[in-house]
């Protein structure tokens, strides 16, 4: 038998995850035991094993004369991710992490790859440069290990990718989302911070051996639960369906992931700081002036009283018009 079970699985390998392989066929109609035994080439005790396991988790399946029919997802959780989820990814969920891009850092180190850590909440969230991201329940904590044939210097075209997909994922789930350079989402309407992107790699001069993108969007929780500057999509619109987006950021994510040429475009398409007259830190000092472009793999052209700047890496705030 080669099933094989729990959080800790790797996915994706040779015989097959059954684990994710019955999520999939389940997720596209019904489809008997013996007929799902005979596809993964596992027993029909493993089959009804998972299928248990997955009633457990909170799956309601019936079985009918043409085979096992699931009527009801449970609201969140990584089986509900993987089930109908159109990107290979595994997902590793737990109720509370410190943190889930150190998590997905440990799972990196291990060899991993294509795996998404998801947690409930966090109780020591990270931002960039050492501060702190206040990860209250009910918001959305996700990293996802990768293994991707790139150099370091491409890594930041993957945040900008990051930052399309949670806006996209956003914006259908009905919040007026825009990204601010390079990495954060922030309500159009009000101006708050929705999202957060933290990436982090390692690697070789030419080659990155692994990356984790975090991102932290604040979903289900009141904004009393987050510092100034921050909001959340309750207090935009009201609660949504956690599973829906970050099923749609997977997807839209690796959807990017495979056309990087277009991950430009999509990224000044959902921007809300082209135009605008910004202050940004950087590491050499600040710049202010107008931000007109952004280019490969990330760099925002600012054009200032001295002539063009390009800004690799930076914070930036939008500054009203004068
Ligand atoms: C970020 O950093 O915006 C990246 C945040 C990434 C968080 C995710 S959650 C899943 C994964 N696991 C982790 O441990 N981290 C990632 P930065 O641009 O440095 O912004 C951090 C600053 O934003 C803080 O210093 C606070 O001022 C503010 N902040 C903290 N928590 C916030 C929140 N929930 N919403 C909005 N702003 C917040």
């Amino acid at each position: 038998m080669n099933e094989r079970e729990g959080a800790g699985a790797p996915g994706g390998s040779a015989g097959g995850d059954v684990r994710r392989a019955v999520l999939d066929a389940l997720a596209t109609g019904p489809i008997t035991g013996p007929e799902l035994a005979d596809r993964l080439d596992v027993s029909r005790a493993a089959i009804w094993k998972r299928i248990e396991a997955l009633r457990e988790a909170g799956f309601a399946i019936q079985g009918t004369d043409i085979g096992y029919r699931v009527t009801s997802v449970p609201e969140y959780g990584g089986e509900a991710i993987e089930y109908g989820l159109e990107a290979p990814y595994r997902v590793e969920y737990h109720d509370a992490l410190p943190s889930t891009n150190a998590r997905a850092r440990e799972l990196a180190t291990l060899g991993e790859d294509r795996v998404a850590v998801l947690a409930g909440e966090q109780t020591g969230g990270r931002g960039r440069l050492e501060r702190g991201w206040h990860s209250p329940a009910g918001g959305i904590y996700l990293s996802v290990v990768l293994r991707p044939s790139i150099t370091p210097m491409q890594a930041p075209l993957l945040t900008l990718a990051a930052a399309v997909a949670t806006t996209r994922a956003l914006r259908e789930a009905g919040v007026d989302a825009g990204i601010k350079w390079p990495n954060d989402v922030l309500s159009r309407e009000t101006g708050g911070k929705l999202v957060g992107i933290l990436t982090e790699m390692e690697g070789e001069a030419d080659r990155v051996s692994w990356v984790v993108v975090g991102f932290g969007v604040n979903a289900n929780v009141d904004p009393t639960e987050l510092p100034e500057g921050a909001t959340s999509v309750r207090a935009e619109i009201g609660d949504i369906d956690r599973r829906a987006v970050v099923q749609r950021t997977l997807e839209e994510f690796e959807a990017l992931r495979g056309d990087p040429d277009a991950i430009l475009d999509a990224w000044r398409e959902g921007a809300i700081t082209l135009g605008e007259r910004v202050r940004v830190e950087t590491p050499e000092g600040e710049v202010v002036g107008r931000a007109i472009d952004v280019e490969t793999p990330g760099r925002l052209v600012v054009e200032t009283d001295d002539g063009e700047v390009r800004i690799h890496a930076g914070d930036c705030e939008h500054l009203r018009p004068v």
